[in-house]
């Protein structure tokens, strides 16, 4: 191969996950694409996140493709929220429906690239040795993907298993009987805890920030809920376009404040069994916005999880004391139920942080333990991770991670100045998490599909930003993160559950539809804050 040159597509697409896989589809149609994923199958997230407990917390028929009419009428989720396994299968169903598989390259990550400003191509470089040319790179990498695994000395010597929760086996894992520990409180933890206390012999829950978690409304779908959904389908994709999150949650116009408390109350409780994740933020019109009303439902929350945790003193080491929804909110499925149980124990990580891994187990500052398992549940290095971890080298010859050693610099969050032709989806610095990834995800290919179909059409060889533009855009993201409560916790969303990880707020908190608006407008007013470079043939002499 290497002695024929690299391999020529028009299109290079990173990352066979949902939005990877709808680049495919919606690229093909005119270009030739080559897709290198990192797993052996498709569906990222929902191909790496197989821990027990696993499950979307948004409802299924919102959180699965519109592109296709016949597609969305003939599948059939099981539950309200599903599963990874039922993921996982929709992510396989939609690759062989659409015959995308031909395209990818699977266990074959790309490990480097490099832009060659005199043709104006990429040059892709993967694990496996191969070598492709693209004039446009798609990087579907994924926001929550790259790992964070704490450094702790010693892990070589614990005689035990460690893993993160991105790499639990296909197979499962059989904990009965097992000392477990797990490290981590976020969705993930909230989600594994329950189930993993009700196999383990014992399991030590390590808590360095507490979780508010709202039950779980996950149940069998109902036939007239789903027939419902079918007969309005078209119409409610598009409804969900024009919501803040990409998500039909009701939003209600009155302030918490305006309420007695016993208005309150009745709204909250109402919202807890509501069986929809996120209802407790948006019982009010101000509870991520006013930190008065937030501590409405903060301590609502709180007084559950009191009411809930039979252990007084355990009880308050699970009650958080920032905003709710500062950080993302939990979904369970009897999370602070299992601190009733008596093989579950809860240690304050925060007081008496871990130190090292021993050879039985683990040490904090205060106490070692001993386990067969230790379960990291500690999240990822968030948006910029994926991408940074790849040697992504532009005109300038500086690489991605190099560009982002003081926190993510993007355009529109879709590109980056000086790494021409490259496109990001759900990247650094778009609404990434805060909108319905796999709709928001399908917008953003059509506009960048739209994008290169248009530069070609007229004779464009290269699109770029500028710092200009990009300062233009952190601006607009920070100006949206200050009017939030968001700021007031530390989380992957700023860039602080990592120490020494650099960076402000690394999503688009404004909306959805005003972070559409800006992408449209930027195009409409002729590609405003982009740098367009017409092929060598056309260019003025
Ligand atoms: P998160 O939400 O980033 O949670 C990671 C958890 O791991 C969190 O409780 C962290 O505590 C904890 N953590 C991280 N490092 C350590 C160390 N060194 N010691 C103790 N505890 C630690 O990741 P998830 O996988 O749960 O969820 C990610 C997203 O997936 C979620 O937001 C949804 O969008 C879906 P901290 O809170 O930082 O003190």
């Amino acid at each position: 191969m290497a002695q024929d040159g690299p391999e020529q597509f028009d299109v290079v697409v990173i990352g066979a996950g949902f939005s990877g896989l709808y680049a495919i589809h919606r690229l093909r149609q005119q270009h030739s694409v080559v897709c290198f994923e990192t797993g052996d199958g498709v569906g990222g997230t929902w191909y790496w996140n197989r821990y027990p407990g696993a499950r979307v917390d948004i409802i299924s028929v919102e959180y699965s493709y519109g592109f296709d009419e016949a597609l969305q009428q003939e599948w059939r989720w099981p539950e309200y929220f599903s599963a990874q396994p039922a993921l996982e299968e929709y992510a396989n169903h939609v690759a062989d429906r659409f015959d995308l598989r031909k395209h990818i390259r699977f266990s074959n990550p790309v490990t480097r690239m490099r832009f060659d400003g005199k043709t104006n191509r990429w040059h892709v470089h993967t694990a496996n040795g191969d070598h492709v040319e693209a004039r446009w790179v798609i990087a579907a990498t994924g926001a929550l993907h790259a790992p964070n695994e704490p450094a702790w000395p010693g892990r070589e010597l614990f005689q035990g298993q460690v893993l993160h929760t991105t790499q639990w086996p296909r197979e499962g894992m059989d904990l009965t009987g097992k000392r477990v520990a797990l490290i981590g409180t976020g969705s993930t933890g909230v989600q594994a805890t329950p189930i993993i206390a009700e196999q383990a012999a014992h399991l030590h829950l390590f808590q360095r920030t507490p979780a508010y978690s709202m039950p779980s409304g996950n149940r069998p779908l109902d036939p007239e809920f789903e027939a419902d959904w079918k007969a309005n389908y078209a119409e409610r994709r598009q409804q969900m376009l024009q919501t803040w999150g990409v998500s039909l949650i009701d939003y209600p116009t009155y302030s918490a404040l305006d309420c007695t408390p016993e208005q309150q109350n009745e709204i909250l409780e109402k919202a807890w069994r509501s069986k929809n994740a996120f209802q407790l933020l948006t019982a009010f019109s101000d509870v991520m916005v006013n930190p008065a009303a937030n501590n409405v439902v903060a301590e609502f929350a709180r007084n559950k999880i009191r009411g809930i945790v039979k252990d007084p003193k355990t009880a308050e080491l699970l009650c958080p004391t920032y905003p709710i929804g500062a950080k993302r909110l939990g979904n369970d499925k009897g999370y602070y139920e299992a601190f009733n149980r008596d093989n579950v124990t809860l240690v304050d990580a925060k007081s008496a942080p871990i130190v090292a891994f021993t050879a039985k187990g683990l040490r904090t500052t205060e106490a070692e333990y001993e386990f067969d398992v230790i379960i990291l549940a500690t999240g990822f290095d968030a948006v910029t991770g994926a991408m940074s971890r790849i040697a992504i080298e532009g005109v300038d010859g500086q690489t991605v991670a190099e560009r982002w050693r003081d926190g993510p610099t993007t355009y529109l969050g879709a590109m980056i100045a000086g790494m021409p032709n490259l496109f990001m989806i759900h990247g650094p610095l778009t609404p990434a998490a805060q909108a319905q990834m796999i709709t928001a995800g399908e917008w953003q290919i059509n506009w960048t599909a739209d994008i290169i179909e248009d530069l070609e059409s007229r004779g464009v060889a290269r699109i770029d930003t500028t710092p200009e533009a990009e300062q233009w855009w952190a601006q607009q993201v920070d100006a949206a993160a200050a009017m939030t409560v968001h700021n007031l916790a530390d989380s992957w969303y700023n860039a602080k559950n990592i120490e020494g990880k650099k960076g402000g707020f690394m999503i688009y908190i404004g909306g959805f539809p005003e972070y559409t608006r800006a992408c449209t407008e930027a195009v409409a007013g002729g590609y405003r804050g982009f740098v367009l470079t017409p092929e060598p043939a056309t260019a003025p002499a």
